[in-house]
């Protein structure tokens, strides 16, 4: 293939120069880390994996009218995306209780909350993602009291949506994380849901049995975090329900 221009990368995912202007190519790495890539491995199928259920959720999105950047899916691992400038925050959006809010809180994992919560953090790595409040974020000139709003809305839409799809098959969206951009039309900025939606950004619970289905499975090493999402995306008929991930082959005894 042709070089093309590496315009970042991150801990999951590369960004190249898009065959037009406007666009990036976004490619999905099988590498896993948390707690700000203290911990890391490498994961056999995950890039594969979020590729496809990115696709499926901003797809979605695109469809009932809450703007995202997917494109169109290019191969296994890449995605055609439009171009945008992030805004360094992660808007975390929750509906229950669960990892750093419980800790902070003393609230315990699971506990239902009186409403959607969100809230921001920066997206800082070396800072550990400290949470802000919105203060900070329009005295440090990150996004206009207008933007805030804008965020808000497109947060609580995209929470509507992916409770509803998971509620479907049986899985609990705990909270999720996303991050957004900015677009110009012209003279005319707008702001879109950018980055993924995966099980890497979500917090994810079988109705039925608790199980988490999502990156917690790697933080606290409770099992196949290739199983568990593979598994959100047989739920969903992102995968034929005859393929499981793809693993090397290994010696039966
Ligand atoms: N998240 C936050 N930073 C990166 C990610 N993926 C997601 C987590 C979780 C939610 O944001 O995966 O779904 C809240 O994370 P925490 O650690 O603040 O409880
Ligand atoms: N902060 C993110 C997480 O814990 C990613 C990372 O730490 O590398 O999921």
């Amino acid at each position: 293939m042709a070089r093309r221009k590496k315009i970042y990368e991150g801990k999951a995912k590369i960004l190249y120069e898009g065959p037009e202007p406007g666009t990036f190519v976004q490619y999905f790495k099988d590498d896993a880390t948390a707690y700000n890539a203290e911990k890391k491995d490498v994961i056999d199928g995950k890039g594969v994996l979020n590729n496809r259920l990115s696709e499926f959720f901003m797809k979605g999105l695109n469809h009932i009218g809450v703007p995202t950047h997917f494109i169109k899916r290019l191969n296994m691992r890449e995605q055609l995306i439009r171009a945008v400038e992030i805004i360094p925050l992660e808007v975390i959006v929750r509906n229950y209780a669960a990892g750093s809010m419980s800790k902070r809180m003393g609230i315990e994992e699971g506990t239902q909350l009186p409403r959607p919560i969100i809230e921001f953090s920066y997206k800082d790595d070396s800072l550990g993602d400290p949470l802000v409040p919105e203060e900070y974020i329009i005295a440090f000139g990150w996004a206009s009291q207008q933007d805030l709003d804008d965020i808000v809305a497109l947060a609580l839409r995209v929470n509507d949506f992916l409770s509803g799809m998971m509620l479907g098959v049986g899985i609990k969206l705990v909270d999720f994380k996303i991050e957004i951009g900015r677009v110009w039309d012209g003279d005319f900025q707008r702001l879109i849901v950018a980055d993924e939606i995966s099980p890497d950004s979500c917090r994810l619970w079988d109705i039925e049995t608790g199980q988490k289905l999502d990156k917690d499975v790697f933080r606290r090493d409770l099992g196949s975090l290739a199983d568990a999402y593979t598994e959100v995306a047989r739920r969903l008929g992102v995968l034929p329900s005859n393929v499981t991930h793809a693993v090397k082959p290994h010696v039966i005894n």
